[in-house]
């Protein structure tokens, strides 16, 4: 294909309504990280429950006036955090930025979301095979930022118990998808030990949608 775009060079498709905007994120990273470790001092990682009473091993917490909780009673989202009663803490300018610049990249314009979950991963931490259906507007997408140690992201089909892909996901990368993609199955693997040098052995996703 030609390149006449260099904005476009490094989208990667996944399948219809879904793309790998490699490296996206980069030059953000540090100003992201530092809007994390913000966020995190008013609504601290916690470990939440899922309602069959495990407890997850990536660490979350929310920005955004809806956060995503799961506990005994199942999974939504809560405007308050429940471990302060607080609101959670303001989506920064930033990250409602890049989300929308990268979801027009990605050929859904207008993308305003106002919940952004983050997640974050220690060694040995992982999320299984789920599908991303909390929220009301399913014909949105979902926008999703990799910062720190790289991970391999699973990419499933429709269906539980299908063939699963197997892709790197690098510091700066933003995957986003919508449409027909958007209830595939996904899930991040174990994290391996890992050194970056921003967040060291930990990896951040922020996942950024329009839930309520
Ligand atoms: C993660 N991401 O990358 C987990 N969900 O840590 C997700 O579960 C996810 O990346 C929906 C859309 C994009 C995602
Ligand atoms: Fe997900």
């Amino acid at each position: 294909m030609l390149d006449l775009f260099p904005d476009d060079r490094k989208a990667l498709p996944l399948d219809p309504g879904a793309c790998l905007l490699g490296g996206l994120a980069l030059p953000f990273a540090p100003a992201l990280l530092e809007d994390i470790r913000q966020i995190a001092a008013q609504a601290p990682f916690r470990h939440l429950e899922t309602p069959g009473g495990k407890r997850m091993s990536v660490a979350m917490t929310n920005a955004g006036g809806l956060g995503w909780v799961s506990d005994r009673f199942g999974y939504r989202y809560e405007p308050r955090d429940p471990l302060s009663g607080q609101a959670w803490p303001a989506m920064p300018p930033l990250f409602a930025q890049l989300a929308r610049e990268a979801a027009e990249q990605a050929g859904f314009a207008g993308f305003a979301p106002e919940a952004c979950l983050i997640n974050r991963y220690t060694p040995g931490s992982r999320l299984t095979l789920h599908q991303d259906r909390d929220e009301r507007h399913l014909d949105q997408p979902i926008v999703s930022v990799s910062l720190g140690v790289d991970a391999t992201f699973l990419w499933g089909g429709q269906a539980r118990g299908g063939r699963v892909k197997r892709i790197a996901l690098h510091h700066g990368d933003v995957v986003v998808w919508g449409g027909p993609a958007r209830l595939t199955y996904h899930g991040i693997d174990v994290l391996p030990e890992g050194l970056h040098p921003l967040t060291g052995d930990l990896r951040y996703n922020l996942t950024f949608r329009q839930a309520g």
